[in-house]
């Protein structure tokens, strides 16, 4: 009827946090004002990341980060972003980035809070350069201890500890994902009123259309893991019809094989010394996206078993990444115990 007002309701971010709340009857707001803050991190960086070219953010600072990479303009940027918007509000204990050697404890005179935030600010940033989608990856953690100043060994704990995680993806529109145990929640920013409006509500992993790799480093990789990519190409009685898609960027093949279906994985290759267990690190990149994809119904891996199961013993441990649909990753694991011992 023409003139009909449209009946679904417009969900900003704020409510469903709120709503999701309903269901953590011991939450006293706080993990939900952290998802906030992050939100609106989102809406800063995004502000920098759709305009790079012209807002003199582009470009390397003089600094080389705990990874040995040199730090981007925007690397600085987000990480300072995202610790400016949660250091002080009293719902954290500490933060640790990737931009940072070591945890940050939550400075004089800001009240201490109960919760841990891990983050990579800006996944990709390389990518920033050539106009292409980057990311930002959170997970939450509850203290280990009640009070006291923090120490590494807090951060140290299972994805499957994590209260909620997610990412933010600077794309074509920006995306804020989430879960906080409770399915996944996909928000899309409408900047005409600088809202996260929920777009893509209980988000559920199709079946697999897609395979995202870097087969420039094939010949790297163990027999085990050559042999599943042999199968995703359809070989000796492999899948059919995957395509190969590969962006260069973890938050962005993620989310595509989230919402489309499909695997992204970086082995432990010995193409370098560094990446001998893999390039992606387990405490901000790989936990977080291994609780998203179990929460979609999918599964992550290390190649020999859950990655939300792995313990991390360092901030910066690096891990192989195997993650998307559960059928395709429990294929990976049985080719490495099969032929990789
Ligand atoms: P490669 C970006 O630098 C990143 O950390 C991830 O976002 C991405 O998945 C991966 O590295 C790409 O690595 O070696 O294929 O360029």
């Amino acid at each position: 009827m023409a003139g009909q007002a449209d009946p679904s309701p417009i969900i900003t971010i704020e409510r469903h946090i709120l709503d999701e709340q309903a269901f953590h009857p011991e939450a006293t707001g706080v993990l939900t004002n952290i998802l906030y803050d992050l939100a609106l991190a989102g809406k800063v960086i995004a502000s920098k990341t759709t305009r790079a070219g012209l807002a003199e953010i582009l470009g390397r600072t003089e600094d080389v980060n705990v990874q040995g990479e040199t730090v981007l303009k925007l690397d600085r940027f987000a990480d300072l972003t995202v610790t400016r918007l949660t250091d002080h509000t009293g719902r954290l204990a500490g933060l640790a980035s990737e931009e940072n050697a070591d945890f940050l404890p939550i400075p004089a005179p800001y009240p201490m809070g109960k919760y841990l935030l891990v983050f990579d600010p800006l996944d990709g940033s390389s990518n920033v350069d050539f106009n292409m989608p980057v990311g930002t990856i959170f997970g939450i953690y509850k203290r280990k201890r009640e009070g006291g100043p923090v120490t590494e060994e807090e951060f140290f704990q299972p994805g499957r500890n994590l209260a909620a995680a997610g990412y933010i993806a600077y794309g074509t529109s920006t995306m804020f994902v989430y879960t906080a145990g409770h399915g996944v929640h996909g928000f899309t920013l409408d900047p005409s009123v600088g809202e996260f409006l929920l777009s893509h509500p209980n988000i559920a992993m199709p079946a697999a259309k897609y395979f995202s790799v870097n087969l420039g480093y094939q010949r790297f990789w163990s027999r085990g893991v050559q042999r599943f990519t042999e199968y995703l190409q359809g070989r000796e009685g492999g899948v059919q019809g995957l395509s190969l898609r590969y962006i260069g960027t973890l938050v962005s093949d993620f989310h595509r094989n989230l919402l489309a279906g499909g695997v992204f994985y970086y082995p432990a290759d010995t193409k370098d010394p560094r990446t001998a267990r893999g390039k992606l690190r387990l405490l901000y990149e790989a936990a977080p996206l291994a609780f998203v994809a179990e929460q979609a119904g999918g599964y992550a891996s290390d190649g020999r078993g859950p990655i939300l199961d792995v313990t991390p013993s360092s901030l910066h441990q690096r891990t192989p990444l195997f993650i998307g649909n559960k059928d395709l990753i429990l294929k990976v694991e049985e080719f490495i115990r099969g032929l990789d011992g």
